[in-house]
């Protein structure tokens, strides 16, 4: 039913954990960057074994009827082990605060110590890895090849078992070049751009640059409105000149439900031309994150992953990062940081300007992009998750669309 009991680890240990330091909240920069620093490259083997959660538990789906009746009801279980990890139930606990300890006890694992958790999550030995690393995550950076001036792209659409969280069954997702997100593609307007892509679907499919303003309307990505569909074995090649910057996306838009669900997705960032526009220049950003939001297959997930496999963001304090917003789901989610304002500076790729707003709490409808900026003034470890309460925390804690930012000292 639930989570299994914590089992040691066998992927890569994390830094032994420092003393903690109450004048900081114990947060330890060096270990938990080095921990971050894994998920930001990828690199990472999903090698835990991925038992008996079904998948069809995972996203909000109703839990009631497969949770034991402790946790359906609330029983204040005094006694006795709880079957999410095997251990007595605390006093004045039910077997909900055990899951959902358990929960965080997996987004942090060993790194408990170094960001002052133990007090609420109990000592988690150093060399236990965060559930993040534990998983392969999409969105790496996919350089081009240089054919001129043309920025060449080549990409695979391929079939492929995806673990959404590392203690879940693979799902049967779909990806370009094998990771969902797809590759992060990043082009400065005005490039001439060739993207190939190569079809290694069982069907068709067809690739959509979502917010770009192609000169030639044949470029659009949509079968039988501006192509064939993309036969499996075909290559099919775009072609254009980048011509608007901002935060745009690329996604299949054929049979779009079923493959966009299932992962065929991934960010096409053109930047500015002018440097002073860019994030770095214009707003001080030392960190260009990309948050990909989807709903269908896998459940909740930000970037392919749901709680507590979801990367934290790590950012140091004095920070400023720069976050673009993608939903490439079917529903609106409504982004909310805990601590922190987010200064709202583009829509679907434009700027903003004059127009520009605060929130703690952004919208992003289906197929929008937002662009927030954020300044990390406080350490701490803060929650940051969708407010669709049924999208991020049921009867066995949090799940989906959570994460954290997590300021560490200067
Ligand atoms: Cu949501």
């Amino acid at each position: 039913m639930n989570d299994q009991p914590s089992t040691p680890s066998t992927s890569p240990s994390a830094d032994a954990a420092p003393a903690t330091d109450p004048a900081t909240h114990g947060l330890a920069r060096r270990s938990f960057l080095k921990g971050a620093a894994v998920a930001a490259g990828g690199v990472v083997a999903a090698t835990v074994a991925a038992p008996a959660l079904g998948a069809s538990r995972w996203g909000g789906a109703p839990l009631r009827g497969v949770l034991p009746a402790a946790m359906e009801h609330g029983t204040t279980t005094a006694q006795g082990a709880s079957p999410s990890t095997g251990e007595p139930v605390p006093e004045g606990w039910t077997e909900h605060d055990v899951a959902a300890r358990e929960k965080v006890r997996r987004f942090v694992g060993g790194l408990a110590g170094p960001l002052g958790l133990t007090e609420y999550l109990g000592e988690i030995p150093a060399d236990v890895p965060p559930e993040f690393t534990k998983v392969v995550h999409g969105n790496q950076p996919l350089e081009p090849t240089l054919d001129g001036d043309v920025k060449v792209f080549d990409l695979t659409i391929d079939e492929m078992e995806w673990q959404i969280d590392a203690r879940m069954a693979p799902v049967k997702a779909l990806g370009y070049n094998g990771m969902w997100p797809g590759p992060l593609l990043r082009v400065v307007e005005g490039d001439r751009v060739r993207a190939r892509f190569t079809n290694n679907l069982p069907e068709t499919t067809g690739v959509h640059f979502h917010g770009v303003e192609f000169e030639d309307f044949r470029q659009d990505g949509i079968p039988f409105v501006t192509q064939l569909p993309i036969k499996p074995g075909e290559t099919f090649t775009y072609e254009f000149v980048a011509p608007n910057a901002g935060s745009h996306m690329y996604h299949s838009h054929h049979n779009a439900t079923d493959q966009v669900g299932r992962g065929l997705l991934g960010a096409f960032i053109v930047e500015p031309k002018d440097e002073a526009e860019r994030p770095a220049a214009k707003y001080g950003a030392t960190q260009d994150i990309v948050f990909i939001h989807n709903d269908s297959l896998g459940g909740f997930t930000i970037n392919g992953h749901g709680f507590p496999a979801t990367a934290p963001i790590v950012a140091k304090v004095g920070e400023t990062i720069y976050i673009r917003y993608m939903n490439e789901g079917v529903m609106m989610h409504p982004w909310h940081t805990h601590g922190f304002r987010q200064r709202i500076v583009a829509r679907d790729g434009n700027p903003l300007g004059t127009a520009e707003f605060y929130a703690d709490t952004l919208g992003v409808n289906p197929g929008e992009r937002w662009d927030a900026v954020v300044v990390c003034d406080r350490p701490g470890v803060w929650a940051f998750h969708c407010h669709i309460l049924p999208h991020v925390e049921g009867l066995d804690g949090m799940f989906g669309m959570v994460t954290a930012l997590v300021v560490l000292p200067a």
